[in-house]
C-alpha cells in the first residue's frame, strides 16, 4: 500500500510540478512590435517565466516557471487577446 502511494504521488508531482517549455505556431506577426506585444500579454500569466518570439519562423516559445502551468486553452486565449492566432501548441519537459 505505500508502495501504491507513493507511486501515485510521484505520478501526481510529474503531473503537477513539471514546468514544461511551449512552442507555438502564431499566425499574424509581421514586425518586432508584434513580438512585444505577445511577449508582454504572456508575461501577464503568473506560470509564465520567459517568453521568446521569432517573428520570421511565426514561432512562440514559452518557457514555464516550476510548479506552474499555462494550459494550451489558456496559451490560445492569451495570444487570442492580443490580437494573433495560435496554430499549433507543442510541449517539452525542461
Ligand atoms: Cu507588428
Amino acid at each position: 500500500m505505500i508502495r501504491l502511494l507513493t507511486g501515485i504521488s510521484m505520478v501526481f508531482f510529474a503531473a503537477v510540478a513539471q514546468a514544461e517549455t511551449i512552442y507555438a505556431r502564431v499566425e499574424g506577426m509581421t514586425c518586432a512590435s508584434c513580438a512585444q506585444t505577445i511577449e508582454a500579454k504572456l508575461l501577464t500569466h503568473c506560470a509564465v517565466q520567459s517568453v521568446k518570439v521569432d517573428v520570421a519562423k511565426d514561432q512562440v516559445i514559452v518557457v514555464e516557471k516550476p510548479a506552474k502551468h499555462l494550459s494550451d486553452m489558456k496559451f490560445d486565449k492569451l495570444i487570442r487577446e492580443a490580437g494573433y492566432s495560435a496554430k499549433s501548441i507543442t510541449r517539452r519537459p525542461l
